[in-house]
């Protein structure tokens, strides 16, 4: 059984869960522990009690041990790469570039440790300076989804760490193989004893604990709508710090003057490559009606022609969706979908492989209309919409109707157009030419509206949440 790491110990549990390879269910991941509440109060009290002296580190210190840890997994983003395709059911190229991605993220903090500044500025009283600093928050809860089992635990944990906060982990259910691999190098990287804590269980158990115990300062969550509302309740009840990533049902636009071809490859890329369980998938494809036919052709063409199989096995486009209950909520969405009336192209069918996994068949709806529950509800796997637009402002309308606002796409060759959507999309990044899914490590991610609450996160703009500012008066 693999374990907790708490106050820089493992610790058992008398309760273990199994994690289960969603390619192949006969193969086990392995077995790991699943903490208590009292077990997950404990590693809320190291972190607590780890937290002011990781705060009077010296930024030297945090970026060397944010480097090892970003060489080591670098170094093995191979045998990482399998291991998360093994668990999640991405790819294995995807999984490897995930894993690399994890790695760069690490290095990336590395160096924002040491280039963390402040301001200096006159008062306007005579003879009196004002300095604005950044200092550690404290306690930082994580909270993280299944679907980017190594980048996002990577996007949270080095800028905490960065910044001199104390990190209390709860990986998702589904893939504590990928936490503990991840938990591993970090209890390896000289980080003193609670700095960095790992407990794996259940959110209704671990969750509860971090979002209502008083000493954990701030809490990251990426996660569904639902549950990062109740998130933001227990945060507004104890005024905790919070930060929420959450769902998408983002537009894909594509216009007369497109080049199809490069709009065909965004919108399979971003509607299902990691089998469409991002929340920066493309899921409502706007086509300009001049174009539509032959989109929704090439699109159909290239659809077929993805293979869907096991993540490890070569030449696999898709790999399987991650879980029982994800494929059955799928499912439940493609047969909503038909009674909603929207045509379905090709796809939405569960397929058998040689061995027992979750297999499914990337959906295409066409001819859908934007009040369809298909088109509003994020769905979270490979399902994709197809909405017709009489013209540039009836896609733009279109893109931004819905409760959702993470990303917005737009193919286009037009500058006036691209110009114009960059300026009105209703979403927090905006994709011209380029699939919505796939984001670089060291700039801003986050939405707008349901998608996202509280600061963003990734590149400089990280310190926002991870670090408290001080205006300090000084005088004489
Ligand atoms: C990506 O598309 O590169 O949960 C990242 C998610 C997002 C990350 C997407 N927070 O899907």
């Amino acid at each position: 059984m693999k374990n907790h790491y708490i106050a820089g110990q493992w610790h058992d549990s008398t309760e273990a869960a199994i994690s289960i390879n969603p390619s192949d269910t006969n193969d086990a991941i392995g077995h790991y522990a699943q903490a208590s509440a009292a077990q997950a109060t404990e590693a809320i009290t190291a972190a607590h009690a780890a937290a002011p002296e990781w705060a009077r580190s010296t930024p030297q210190q945090r970026a060397d041990a944010l480097d090892r840890i970003g060489s080591e997994i670098l170094a093995r983003r191979e045998d990482l790469g399998r291991l998360l395709s093994s668990e999640e059911g991405k790819t294995l190229p995807e999984g490897i570039g995930e894993v690399t991605r994890a790695g760069n993220i690490f290095k990336y903090f590395a160096g924002e440790a040491l280039r963390l500044r402040g301001d200096k500025l006159a008062s306007v009283r005579p003879g009196v300076e004002i300095e604005v600093t950044r200092e550690p928050v404290g306690v930082v809860g994580i909270i993280a989804p299944w679907n980017f089992p190594m980048a996002i635990p990577a996007w949270k944990i080095a800028p905490a760490l960065a910044f001199g906060n104390a990190v209390v982990f709860k990986p998702a259910e589904i893939v504590p193989g990928c936490a503990w691999a991840l938990a591993e190098i970090i209890s390896r990287a000289g980080l003193p004893p609670g700095t960095f804590n790992l407990v794996m269980g259940r959110g209704a158990e671990v969750g509860r604990v971090l979002l209502d115990d008083r000493r954990v300062d701030a809490i990251s969550f990426t996660g569904s709508v639902a549950t990062g509302r109740r998130v933001a309740q227990a945060a507004a009840q104890r005024m905790a710090k919070v930060q929420l990533e959450m769902g998408g049902k983002n537009p894909m636009v594509v216009l007369n003057d497109a080049d199809i071809d490069i709009a065909v490859d965004c919108a399979v890329q971003s509607a299902f490559f990691s089998t469409g369980q991002r929340c920066t998938a493309s899921s409502r494809l706007i086509v300009e009606e001049g174009v539509y036919a032959a989109f929704v052709s090439k699109l159909q063409q290239r659809t077929a022609g993805l293979r869907i199989g096991h993540a490890l096995e070569a030449g696999t486009d898709i790999g399987p969706v991650a879980s029982a209950e994800q494929l059955a909520q799928d499912l439940r969405y493609v047969a909503i979908g038909q009674e909603e009336g929207a045509r379905l192209l090709c796809g939405g069918d569960q397929v058998s492989r040689k061995a027992p996994g979750y297999y499914l068949t990337p959906a295409v709806f066409v001819d859908c209309s934007n009040e369809m529950r298909i088109c509003r509800e994020e769905i979270f796997g490979p399902v994709a919409t197809v909405i017709p637009a009489r013209d540039y402002e009836h896609a733009l309308a279109l893109s931004n109707d819905t409760e959702f606002g993470l990303a917005a796409g737009i193919c286009s060759t037009s500058l006036k157009y691209v110009q114009h959507f960059k300026r009105h999309a209703q979403a927090g990044m905006v994709m011209v030419n380029v699939p919505t899914a796939g984001v670089d490590y060291h700039v801003p991610f986050g939405g707008r509206k349901a998608s996202s609450l509280g600061a963003r996160e990734q590149g400089s703009y990280a310190a926002e949440f991870y670090t408290t500012v001080k205006t300090a008066y000084i005088a004489g």
